[in-house]
This record gives C-alpha cells, structure tokens and sequence, in this order.
C-alpha cells in the first residue's frame, strides 16, 4: 500500500499494519484475539481484508466497529520522514532517573505528610545510589483530590510540602549533588479550584468559559457517552446553568481545552517559569491525550470494551496532538537543555516513533505501559502475572523502535501495584524476582526509571479494611463493582491487588514503627507492615539485599558504554529463558534471564563467558527460577 492512501474494508490487515495508527491499532486488536503480530505481517491472516474481521472474530467486532476503525485508521495519515537518526549523546540517555512520590517519601515536621525538606534530608541516599535525574510528582498548590494531580496553582507550592524557598533549595541541593530535577506537569486538566475554571463558572462569557469543555444541556442531554478513566461518566453536570463540562479523570479534574490558543499559550508559560527557575525537564502527565476529535463525538461501544473506557479512540493521539507538542516544544522546553517524557498510554511502537523521534520536535521519550499488564488482563484482575509476554513486549520497543528513537525502561510507578507482588504473590522469590527486574532495567536499551521502594524490593501492602485505602480511583472502582452486583468480599479482592495505594504507602527507611518515614505518631496512609524485614537501612548492610545489588548494577550500567549507547542483539533464547547481547566500546556483554519462577534448561554455553553479576551465589548447569546472570564476553 502507498504512504497516504486511503484504508478501506477490503484493504489487506498486513497493508494496514504499515501505517503507524493502522500498525498500533492493528497490533493491540491482535494481542487481545491472542494472535502474534508477524502471524499477520508474514503469515497468511495479513492477506485477509479489514472487511473479515467481523468473521475472523466470531462477530466480536461488528460493523459499526469496523466503520470506527476505519475512521481511525484513516485519521492519522502521518508518516515517519526516514531521514539518517542522529544518535546523540545526552545527558537524559546516560542518567537513572529516580521517582518520588512526594506525600509517601520523607515526612521533616511530623504531620504524617512526605515534604520537600525531607526530600532534601535523603538526596544523599539518592546521590549514593547512582540516580543521575529526579523525577518529582506534583508538588503544586491542589485542593488533593487525586494527590496533586489536580493543580489548583501551577505557580505555587503545595502548603503541606513546604514553601517556594523549600523548592527553590531543593532544585539547589540537587544540581550541588550533580543530579538533575524533573517536575511533573499536570497540563490535560486543571482543579476545579482553579482560578480559570473558577472565573469560566462564574462568568460564562469570560474568556476563560472556553478554557474548558462545556457544554450546553439539561440533566438527560449528557453530551456524549465517553467514560470517565476513573468510573463513571466523563461529565459534570453544573445544574444552575444547564451546563456540562468534561473531566476524564475525577469530577474535580477540569479538561484543559487545547484547541484554544491561549490555553497553549498560558501552559507553555508555565513550562518556560519553572524552566527559569532551574528545574531540568518534565514528566508530562497523559499528555497524549490533549487533543480531542472535533465535536466530541461518541466512542465506539467495542472499542471501549476492548481499551477498558468508552471513547479513548477520540483522544489517545488526538488529531492536533503532534503539532500541540511541536509548538509546546518550540515555545518552551526546546529552548534549553531539558529533557521530557511524556505519559502516552495507548501508543504503540509506531505512534511513539511520531512523538518521539529526533527529528520530529516532540517529545524526548514517552512511557507505554502495553507490558505492564499480561494480555487479555487489566489492572483489577486477579491474576500472577506472567514476565514472558511483558519480555517479549520490551523486546518489541528493543528491536522495533526507530534508531531515531530512544525508550524509556520502567516496571513501577506510583499507579502501578509492585512488580514483586504481582509476579510473585506467595513472596518465596521476591528478591530474585527484584534483582532481575533490576537486571533488566540497567541492561536494556533506554532511560531506566526507578519508582521509590523498588529498590528494596518493596511489595503490595496487605490493607485490612476499605477503610485503609485513600485513592480516589480504588474507591470509586470499588462503588462501581458494587454497582454491579459483585459481593463486597470480592470487590475488596478486586482493589487489593489492583490499587495504586499499593505502591504509595511510606518509603521504609528503617524497621522502626512509622519506617522512619514520620517521627510523628502517625502517616497518611498505613505503612506496610513489611518494613520490619525491607527498608534502607537493613539492606545497607546486607550485601544479598535487594538494594546492594541495585547498586552494583547501577554501577555497571555507569561506567559502560555498550549498556548505554550499545547495539542490541537477541541472543538464543528460548519460551523461557530470555537472552541478549548488548556490545559497545567496553566490549560485549551478555544477559541471561530464567523468566519463570521455575528450574529452567541454559540456552547458551558459557565457554568464552565471565559472569560478572548474577541474583545467585552461584550458577549451575539448570537455571534457578527467576535466575539472572550477567557475562561480559571474554
Ligand atoms: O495517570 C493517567 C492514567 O491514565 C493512569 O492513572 C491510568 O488510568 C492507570 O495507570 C491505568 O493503569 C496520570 C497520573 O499518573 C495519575 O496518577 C493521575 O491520577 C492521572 O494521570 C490524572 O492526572
Ligand atoms: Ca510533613
């Protein structure tokens, strides 16, 4: 098929996979019928028509979902210019960043509340870790209706974390340390406390009305069917003015309009103030989802099914997004040394490529989060996670993505229960499960990002009542399980392995009884009550602990130049056993992952192999489960 012609019904699905919407769309489709891609780009189901779908899926895509792909394929006709990739070397490629969720990191005062000035008190743990970048959460004024997310003053700092001379010291403290700062930029949605959303209620012929998505309607006139990311529908309803307005996160959670160019203009002058003032770069809250299709239309009821929210096909790479991102870019961050990644859930490989490469005046990296659930899974569900389809996926963004482009390696974050948890939910191979995570991390191609407590090896927190939780999105999942009939005793199952709470109780930093998180009586939300065994200063001493070797390994990764910037090869692997090669100036070194909690066959001979780090005394002839090694080749 031709760069830029129309998709049709009776289009081949292997012609349809070289357009980059048609490529991500087509892949993500297939993951969910459990068919592989290249089944598709080589086998003989890539000369079916899109018109078979409805057939090769037993009707579980039907017509009117077809119209809607169609649609959607033929809106992003964009393609990749394939000019020569510039392979720079920067800062952001060679530094670990490490993730703090502010409110669980170090409380300095004794409120129970994490603040800047304790952040400040542990920058010399980070320092001694090897973290080369921050990655701060939202520090911003915010009534706390999702724990900052929702910024009420994007000028002002969070009474509860401190001051702006608090904030100011810390962008000191870090750069002193040699360390970078990255803040969170919360810029698809304001508060409702906001002084724009504030003044377009108040005065709807103000400027400001348009900021925003309202529109006019009474109680039965919702204006679409778009579901809200965290239950519900998508709109708040203003009764006293016949009104809606859009939200597709909390209710108090305003959807900024971007197609509104003094919206554009007054968010990159908040990038270009904190930029002033010495941060580094930004995390760049769902910015993927700032440009919505014109006129809001309706989603379709299949796709929604499938993505888990109706609607996302109008706004996951809306048809503004690259240009928003090109102008935000010229007009702020691009100015400066910086560097930015922006959260793109529903990216693909292909779209990223568009939004990322070094040609592009994008963004610099962007976070997908396709390997963090198994298919055919979601968050909520009850289930052991599997690492070989979430390996094979990572191999995918290793082998797929441009040379133009450079991927972001992450296994945690503050919406994600732990890795250990997950993959280990009995806990007998936690530490070897975290040390090949970790192995993985510091190997890959990719800027790698450590979320707070990963590097203890820290786990789900078993919260013994409903009471416990304090996250807006588990409690309202919860309501709408309820709503749906399943018994209270399940829905609390449902939460407790899926709630972002999971990874947001105290940072343990030692085995006293508030984790030295607080020198108060008590804290936010519960500390695990696992910081008896797993905290910093336990595992300081222990040369097995979990953070010893993350140390190590960040060391190794430092200094080497082929883990950085290196080639990558696969190595012979097998269901299983995961192996590459990574080979740059320092030589070639080779990673040997047993995927499985399981004794597992080796792959490959040892012969001309040093091992240089390994989870493991010792390796054997059978891998050991979850066993990773790594060899330098001699
Ligand atoms: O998250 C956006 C987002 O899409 C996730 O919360 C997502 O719903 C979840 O991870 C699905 O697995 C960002 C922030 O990271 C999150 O903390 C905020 O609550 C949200 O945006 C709204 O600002
Ligand atoms: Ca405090």
């Amino acid at each position: 098929m031709k760069k830029g012609s129309t998709i049709t019904r009776s289009s081949r699905l292997k012609d349809v996979l070289s357009s980059p919407a048609g490529h991500d769309i087509i892949a993500r489709l297939l993951y969910s019928l459990g068919i592989d891609e290249k089944a598709v780009s080589r086998g003989p189901i890539g000369n079916l028509s899109i018109g078979s779908l409805p057939k090769i899926s037993f009707g579980k895509f039907d017509q009117a979902f077809l119209d809607a792909l169609l649609t959607l394929l033929n809106s992003q006709a964009e393609y990749p210019e394939e000019t020569p990739a510039k392979k720079e070397k920067k800062w952001w490629k060679e530094a670990v960043v490490y993730q703090v969720y502010p409110r669980s990191f170090r409380d300095s005062n004794g409120d129970g509340i994490g603040d800047i000035p304790g952040i400040i008190e542990k920058l010399d743990y980070l320092k001694d870790l090897g973290v080369g970048a921050i990655w701060l959460g939202p520090v911003f004024d915010s009534p706390n209706d999702d724990n900052g997310y929702d910024v009420r003053d994007y000028r002002k700092i969070q009474q509860e974390f401190g001051t702006m001379e608090d904030m100011d010291s810390l962008i000191r403290e870090v750069h002193r340390r040699g360390m970078k700062l990255l803040i969170d930029l919360v810029l698809n949605h304001t508060s409702d406390e906001h002084a724009w959303f504030r003044k377009a209620l108040e005065d709807p012929s103000s400027p400001c009305r348009d900021y925003y998505f309202f529109r006019r309607g009474g109680e039965k006139q919702i204006p679409n069917n778009w579901d809200s990311l965290f239950s519900g529908p998508a709109w708040r309803r203003f009764p006293e003015q016949e009104a809606w307005a859009l939200h597709l996160f909390t209710k108090k959670q305003m959807d900024l309009n971007w197609d509104n160019p003094a919206v554009r203009r007054e968010l990159a002058q908040i990038a270009c103030w904190w930029l002033d003032k010495g941060v580094d770069g930004f995390r760049l809250d769902v910015i993927s989802f700032i440009s919505k299709d014109e006129g809001l239309p309706d989603g379709n009821p299949v796709i929604g099914q499938l993505m888990g929210f109706t609607g996302v096909e109008h706004y996951f790479h809306g048809p503004h997004l690259d240009q928003y991102l090109q102008q935000f870019r010229r007009e702020s961050f691009g100015k400066y040394d910086s560097y930015t990644v922006g959260e793109c859930a529903g990216n693909g490989i292909m779209l990223s490529r568009l939004l990322t490469g070094d040609d592009r005046g994008e963004l610099d990296t962007v976070f997908n989060f396709d390997h963090c659930e198994n298919p055919k899974r979601k968050r909520f569900d009850l289930y052991t996670f599997d690492l070989r389809p979430m390996a094979r996926e990572l191999l995918r963004w290793q082998t797929e993505y441009s040379p133009h482009c450079w991927p972001t390696v992450f296994f945690e974050n503050h919406d994600l229960p732990r890795m250990t948890s997950k993959a280990c939910p009995d806990g007998f191979c936690r530490k070897e499960l975290a040390k090949l995570l970790a192995t993985m991390e510091f190997t890959l191609r990719g800027t790698p990002y450590i979320y707070q407590g990963q590097e203890l090896g820290m786990e789900n927190c078993p919260f013994p009542s409903l009471g416990d939780f304090r996250d807006v999105e588990t409690l309202n999942k919860y309501s709408e399980l309820l709503g749906k009939g399943m018994s209270p005793r399940r829905a609390f199952r449902h939460i407790l392995c899926g709630s972002r709470d999971n990874a947001r109780t105290p940072m343990q930093w030692d085995d006293t009884r508030m984790a030295g998180f607080t020198d108060g009586p008590s804290s936010w939300i519960m500390v695990n009550p696992d910081h008896r065994d797993i905290n910093v200063e336990t595992e300081d001493g222990d040369p097995d602990s979990v953070l010893s070797y993350y140390r190590r390994m960040i060391r190794l990764r430092r200094g080497s130049d082929a883990l950085i910037y290196g080639d990558f090869f696969v190595g012979n692997s097998s269901r299983d056993v995961l192996v590459y090669e990574r080979k740059g100036e320092d030589g070639r070194y080779v990673v040997e992952l047993n995927l499985t909690p399981r004794f597992q066959k080796r792959t490959i001979s040892l012969e001309r192999l040093e091992r240089i780090l390994g989870n493991y005394e010792k390796t054997g002839q059978i891998l050991h489960p979850f066993e990773a090694n790594v060899y330098k080749v001699r």
